[in-house]
C-alpha cells in the first residue's frame, strides 16, 4: 500500500484514485498533470489537472514550517482549515474556495483550483491594484462573522463551535510572531542596519507596546466569530472582470483561523494596504499610493453595509437592539484598527515579511519600512480613538509620504 503520508508529484495519482470522494472533480485515469506550486511558509501544493480540462488543488501540511524543517508545527492545522472553510463556504461560498474533500489521516484538502486568479500581493507588487477586491473581501467577513457569532448562531452552536475551531497552536503562532517578538529582542527579528534605530523606535515607546499587549490579551481572549486569522493580501486570489466573466475575489490558506476576534481580520487586510501603499510611495508612485489608501475605507464600509444588512435576521433581538449593533460595529472597528498597527509592524521586524518591501532595493525599502513602521505605531495609538478609516488613511499617507 502506498504511503502518502507526504505527497510528492508520483503519488497523487495513485493518491486520487483512492479518494471516492474525488470522484466528479478530476478523473484519476486520465490525469495529464502535475505540479507542486507551493511558495508559502508553511504547506505542499500541487495542482492536478486531467484530460478532460477538470482541475483541482491538493494542500498538505508538513508536520514542520516549510520553510524551516527544524520549526516543528503540528499536521492538525488542515484539520482547523477544513473546519474554518466548510462554515465559511456556508456564510459565502463566493468569496472562498470550494472544498472537495478533506483527508483527515493525511492532513489533505482537495479544493477548487483558482488558476485563473491571481494572488493579490503579487498584482499589487505589479502596480495592478484590483480595489474591488476590498468590498468583495468587507461582504466575505460580514458574512462569515455574522453568521459564525452569537448574533447569527444559537448560544449552544456558538460554544460547539469555539470548540471545534480550537487552534492553539496556531494561535500560539500569531500571539508570538505578531504580539510578542517584534517588541523585545529576539533570533526572528531582522531589518536593514539603517533601519535598526527605528526598532528601538518602536521596542521603546512605552505607550505602543501597553496598547499591543492590550491587543494580544484581546487576541486570547475574544471569542466572537470564527476568523480566517490569516487575512493578508497573500492570502486572497483576485481575478478581474471580462467582457465573459465578473470580477471573483476569494480568501484561502485559512490555517490560522479560530473563534476570535472579528477586527482581526480587517486589520490583517488594511495593514496589507498600507504596506502595498509603502512600496508604491517608495516606487515613486504617489497616485497608485493614494489609490491604495482608499482600500481601508472601501473595506470597512462593505463590511460595515452588510453586517448592518444581515442584522435583522440576527438570533436574539430581544435585548441587541440597533443601539447594541454601534457598539458592537464600533468595537470591531477599533479592533482593526490596532490589529492593522500590530500587523503592519511585525511583516517589517519580524519572522514572514512582505513581498512588497522585501523585493525594494535597500535604498528604497530602508524609507518603506520606516513608514510601515511609523504607520502601523500611528494605527496602534490610534485605537479606540473612533476617528473615522478614511481620516487615519489620510494620516498614514502622510507618513509615508515624510518617511
Ligand atoms: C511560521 S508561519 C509564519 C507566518 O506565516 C503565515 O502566513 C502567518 O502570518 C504566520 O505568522
Ligand atoms: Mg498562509
Amino acid at each position: 500500500m502506498t504511503d502518502f503520508t507526504q505527497l510528492t508529484a508520483d503519488t497523487v495519482v495513485l493518491y486520487l484514485s483512492s479518494r471516492t470522494a474525488l470522484e466528479g472533480h478530476i478523473d484519476a485515469s486520465s490525469v495529464t498533470s502535475v505540479r507542486e506550486v507551493g511558495d508559502g511558509n508553511l504547506n505542499l501544493v500541487f495542482i492536478v489537472e486531467d484530460a478532460s480540462g477538470a482541475s483541482l488543488v491538493l494542500k498538505q501540511s508538513l508536520p514542520h514550517v516549510r520553510t524551516d524543517p527544524s520549526w516543528p508545527m503540528t499536521r492538525e492545522r488542515s484539520t482547523r482549515e477544513a473546519t474554518v472553510l466548510a462554515h465559511h463556504v456556508a456564510a459565502d461560498a463566493p468569496h472562498v474556495p470550494a472544498l472537495y474533500d478533506f483527508d483527515d489521516v493525511n492532513y489533505i484538502l482537495a479544493i477548487e483550483d483558482l488558476s485563473d486568479h491571481a494572488v493579490w500581493r503579487n498584482e499589487l507588487n505589479s502596480g495592478r491594484v484590483h480595489a474591488y477586491a476590498a468590498d468583495d473581501l468587507g461582504q466575505y467577513a460580514a458574512r462569515a462573522a455574522f453568521s459564525t457569532s452569537p448574533v447569527g448562531l444559537s448560544p449552544l452552536e456558538h460554544k460547539l463551535l469555539v470548540a471545534r475551531a480550537i487552534n492553539p497552536e496556531l494561535c500560539e503562532i500569531t500571539e508570538d510572531l505578531v504580539f510578542t517578538e517584534p517588541y523585545i529582542e529576539h533570533e526572528h527579528n531582522a531589518v536593514l542596519p539603517a533601519n535598526e534605530p527605528d526598532i528601538r523606535e518602536i521596542q521603546g515607546d512605552t505607550a505602543l507596546v501597553r496598547e499591543i499587549g492590550l491587543a494580544k490579551l484581546r487576541f486570547m481572549t475574544v471569542a466572537q466569530s470564527l476568523i480566517h486569522g490569516d487575512l493578508h493580501t497573500g492570502s486572497v486570489f483576485v481575478r478581474a472582470a471580462t467582457a465573459t466573466a465578473p470580477a471573483s475575489v476569494r480568501a484561502f490558506d485559512s490555517e490560522f483561523g479560530f473563534v476570535g476576534p472579528t477586527g482581526f481580520d480587517l486589520g490583517a487586510l488594511w495593514a496589507n494596504f498600507v504596506i502595498a501603499a509603502a512600496r508604491a510611495e517608495a516606487l515613486g508612485d504617489s497616485d497608485r499610493a493614494a489609490v491604495i489608501l482608499t482600500l481601508p475605507a472601501r473595506l470597512w464600509a462593505s463590511f460595515e453595509f452588510e453586517y448592518r444588512a444581515l442584522w435583522p435576521s440576527r438570533v436574539d433581538p430581544r435585548v441587541w437592539g440597533d443601539d447594541v449593533l454601534d457598539e458592537l460595529l464600533a468595537g470591531i472597528l477599533d479592533d482593526a484598527v490596532v490589529f492593522a498597527g500590530a500587523k503592519c509592524i511585525r511583516r517589517i521586524i519580524g519572522f514572514a515579511k512582505a513581498s512588497d518591501i522585501e523585493t525594494l532595493e535597500p535604498r528604497l525599502r530602508e524609507g518603506a519600512a520606516r513608514g510601515v513602521l511609523r504607520a502601523g505605531r500611528a494605527l496602534a495609538l490610534a485605537h479606540a480613538s473612533r476617528r473615522p478609516v478614511d481620516a487615519l488613511s489620510t494620516e498614514t499617507a502622510l507618513i509615508l509620504k515624510g518617511a
